[in-house]
């Protein structure tokens, strides 16, 4: 992706995830803001005066990560909000086994603790673990894979909640349902 490209996605978790206000857009309870609203917040600053819906759209196209999402007019992050106000999520069945990927350190808590969401609204979990490796690597040479007993853990009433294809929500998820991940 071209680097202004790559700015843009930047600028736009800033916008859609983290600090709406700070662009003076409002979200709604969906996380949803009007395309227009944005375009015209975003040229208020002088990196992005010239900034078109097209664009948008090529960082949608163009990212590995399915981030964010447009229709109808409006666009959204689908994951990774930290805004005060809890994004309305779509509760969904997980599959049997999802899994997070974090540092040592951090599963060690987890396995006491269970799984927090920390910084952002929700615990955030990969739908393979190829993803999971991948997030970890964010923070770490060293991985550590967790998996969760997602389908379990439903059933006994843990909601979970579709982010993206690869990303599951959850509020979150106690210890007895988490496990080192064994394997690569
Ligand atoms: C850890 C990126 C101690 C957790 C990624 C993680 C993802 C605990 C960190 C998405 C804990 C939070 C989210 C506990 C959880 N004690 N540490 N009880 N519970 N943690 O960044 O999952 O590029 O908020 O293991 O790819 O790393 O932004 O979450 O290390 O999909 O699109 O606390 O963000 O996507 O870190 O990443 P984060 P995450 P984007």
């Amino acid at each position: 992706m071209k680097q202004d490209l790559v700015q843009l996605s930047r600028t736009l978790a800033y916008a859609l995830r983290h600090d709406p206000a700070s662009f003076g857009i409002t979200l709604d309870e969906e996380g949803w803001v009007l395309v227009q609203d944005l375009l015209a917040a975003l040229r208020r600053r002088s990196a992005w005066r010239n900034v078109q819906e097209e664009d948008f759209a090529a960082v949608i196209a163009q990212s590995d990560k399915k981030r964010y999402e447009m229709q109808d007019g409006k666009i959204r992050a689908y994951y990774g909000h930290s805004v005060a106000q809890k994004m309305k999520r779509e509760a969904a069945t997980p599959p049997a086994i999802l899994f997070h990927g974090t540092t040592g350190e951090a599963a060690e808590a987890i396995k006491l603790d269970g799984l927090r969401a920390m910084n952002r609204q929700y615990v955030h979990l990969s739908a393979d673990r190829a993803t999971a490796w991948q997030v970890a690597l964010r923070r770490t040479r060293k991985p550590v894979i967790l998996e969760v007993s997602a389908l379990q853990a439903h059933q006994d009433g843990i909601k979970f909640y579709l982010g993206n294809d690869m990303v599951w929500l959850a509020d979150y998820v106690p210890n007895e349902y988490i496990q080192p991940s064994i394997g690569r």
